[in-house]
């Protein structure tokens, strides 16, 4: 009875400490205060905002201005490994030119890095090149404001002077032609952009770089979804050229996807 005892008290000790909740929550968002200013990005990139924007935004004091916010990419749907991070919008370093007379006025801007809806999943130890769309929004989003004295700043690197051991004039890139406009069965994450039906049978999708070495291997990944009472088949060229053999869907009353990989 007593070794029974004791092994209730030690369960309600245990359970008063989980029941504690975490917290992991600010009192107050900084958008609690002040006056602020959304701005939309799609894409990632450095964006450049001008001393007149920044006052046109009716930004009191353009010399203090300030950027928050996470941007576009999609969180993790599973929120404990969320929990670590702040629940708050997080002030964006910027850098900011003040031209010659050190004063942030007419001609100066400020520029920052803004992620966009599309999350790059690049991996340094295999050539390849995937990324996560944003499901839920065309648009991430920043918020400007000012605050008191300067705000976070971009910093400084140090200059490196060794020489370099490794010597490069290429690297990889990836290019993604998708459009999300039909969703087949009005359900889930799986959106396909171009139909191939009718008249229209041919189509011809373009990477606009010049920079692109065509002399080095390429890696194309193609994905199709077809429903026919026959077997179904695409050819995929490369600037006119069969690049592999046909991808072949066979013939169903559902949907049928193929995701196919072509290496030149
Ligand atoms: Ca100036």
């Amino acid at each position: 009875m007593k070794r029974i005892l004791s092994l209730i008290v030690t369960m309600m000790a245990a359970l008063g400490i989980f029941a504690e909740p975490v917290q992991h929550y600010v009192a107050n968002s900084v958008l609690a205060n002040g006056s602020w200013y959304k701005v939309a990005v799609e894409n990632s990139g450095v964006y450049k905002l001008t001393y007149n924007d920044i006052q046109q935004m009716g930004i009191g004091d353009p010399a203090s201005v300030r950027v928050y916010g996470y941007g576009g990419a999609i969180i993790d749907e599973n929120f404990a490994r969320l929990l670590p991070r702040e629940d708050d919008l997080p002030e964006v370093p910027i850098f900011m030119d003040k031209g010659a007379d050190g004063v942030f006025s007419d001609g100066d801007y400020i520029l920052f890095y803004a992620q966009g809806v599309t999350k790059d999943n690049i991996s340094d130890s295999q050539p390849t090149h995937s990324y996560t769309p944003n499901y839920y929004s065309r648009y991430g989003y920043y918020f400007i404001t000012c605050g008191s004295g300067e705000g976070r700043r971009i910093a400084t690197q140090e200059a490196v002077t060794e020489e370099p051991t490794l010597d490069f004039s290429t690297t990889y890139a990836g290019y993604y032609i998708h459009s999300d406009e039909y969703n087949l069965i009005n359900s889930g994450r799986e959106w396909y952009g171009y139909k191939f039906q009718n008249s229209t049978l041919t189509r011809t999708f373009t990477v606009s770089d010049s920079n692109i070495d065509t002399s080095l291997p390429m890696l194309l990944n193609v994905s199709v979804v077809a429903s026919a009472s026959a077997i179904t088949t695409f050819t995929c060229k490369l600037n006119g050229t069969d690049i592999g053999q046909q991808i072949r869907v066979s013939s169903s009353a559902n949907y049928v996807e193929i995701q196919q990989q072509f290496r030149r």
